[in-house]
């Protein structure tokens, strides 16, 4: 069960239709697929998205720190020891998405090894999520479009509406436009990317308190502190943090400092073992939780999904899971299913996918 090499491979896929939001634009996935090789022969699989607008990292710089800091500290350890390799990739600072793909990878080839799901091994609480898709900006009929393709595709029934535009009625007519179009038929939530400020906020949300939401997510930024508490302060929906919260001590702090009242856990940036912290804290605190996405393809997708349904506060919301419908192709053997607005994850060990090696072949970047 000893780790005898991580292999860190870039690709590129590109997306069909881009994400666009207050903080950036996704037009192509280029991520790096992390391999665990193991003495047993058996090969752990799982991504990293970098996301420069959120954490700082780049496709070249997850591809250096894998290859250059971490591949070196954890070759030799065994699969049992999570714990050593996170304090060994904790020496370095920040490199979320590639410290994340490098952990949950390990668990996906424990999973194999143990010939057991990783969802069962982290709680196994049930068997599918909810699901909830995230609507990029575009215009009023647009977002609606598409949100009706959802519901009748998919059914999806969970929307989160990026918003944090100017004026702030550019996107408060969207979340209208969408309660008018499908009345209490769906749950709808909004998610600024701290383009707003604090008062613009406030502004948006009190225009939009007839519309029954769910959620409000990072509207404004958590570094004006005072403004944020302000805020929360004066909403009745749960505020949920996200990019102010990448790890267990910045939910301590976010909620107890009242800046916000929920969170995000993307298995993206705080992988299986982090993820597990954060999940403990939050229900420690009494914070509700919902499943993020990091603009992940199918393979985060997996792994947010083992996450999210192992168990029960993970998976009391729909998770967000379904972006990577916006992809124009994939590295999966199997595509994943959305099937009445409900993903179920694999019965098989590990994460629960495989690689399709043409696929991989013809999206690699480095040869
Ligand atoms: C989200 O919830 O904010 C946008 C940036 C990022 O890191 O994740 C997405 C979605
Ligand atoms: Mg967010």
């Amino acid at each position: 069960m000893k780790i005898t090499r991580v292999e860190a491979i870039p690709f590129a896929i590109p997306y069909v239709k881009p994400l666009k939001f207050a903080s950036g634009e996704v037009y192509e996935a280029n991520h790096v697929l992390v391999r665990v090789h193991t003495d047993a022969g058996v090969v752990g699989v799982a991504e990293a998205p970098p996301r420069p607008f959120t954490y700082g990292e780049t496709q070249d710089g997850i591809l250096a720190v894998i290859n250059t800091i971490f591949a070196p500290a954890i070759v030799g350890l065994t699969l049992l020891e999570r714990e050593v390799v996170a304090a060994r990739l904790a020496k370095t600072v920040g490199n979320p998405a590639a410290k994340s793909a490098v952990d949950m990878a390990i668990w996906d080839a424990l999973g194999k090894v143990l010939g057991l799901p990783v969802g069962d091994m982290l709680g196994g609480f049930t068997d599918r999520m909810r699901v909830s898709h995230m609507l990029g900006f575009a215009e009023p009929a647009a977002m609606v479009a598409e949100a009706e393709k959802m519901v009748e595709t998919y059914g999806i029934h969970t929307f989160k509406v990026k918003v944090g535009r100017h004026p702030v009625t550019l996107d408060t007519a969207v979340v209208r436009a969408l309660r008018e179009r499908f009345g209490d038929e769906v749950e709808l939530y909004v998610d600024g990317n701290r383009g707003w400020t604090a008062a613009e906020s406030l502004r948006a949300m009190r225009e939009m308190a007839d519309l029954d939401l769910l959620f409000a997510e990072e509207l404004c930024d958590a570094a004006d502190v005072l403004g944020r508490r302000w805020l929360v302060e004066q909403l009745d929906v749960p505020f949920i943090a996200d990019e102010s919260v990448p790890t267990p001590a910045d939910v301590t702090r976010e909620i107890l400092g009242r800046s916000a009242t929920a969170i995000s856990i993307k298995t993206a940036r705080t992988g299986f073992t982090t993820s597990r912290r954060t999940h403990h804290l939050a229900e420690g605190l009494g914070v509700p939780v919902v499943m993020g996405n990091q603009i992940d393809g199918q393979v985060g997708t997996a792994c947010a999904l083992a996450f999210g349904s192992a168990f029960e506060l993970t998976s009391r919301y729909a998770g967000e899971l379904s972006n990577f419908l916006d992809m124009s192709d994939d590295l999966l053997t199997e595509s994943l299913q959305i099937r009445d607005g409900h993903l179920h994850r694999s019965t098989a060990p590990g994460i629960g996918f495989e690689i399709d090696p043409d696929k991989l072949e013809r999206y690699r970047t480095d040869s």
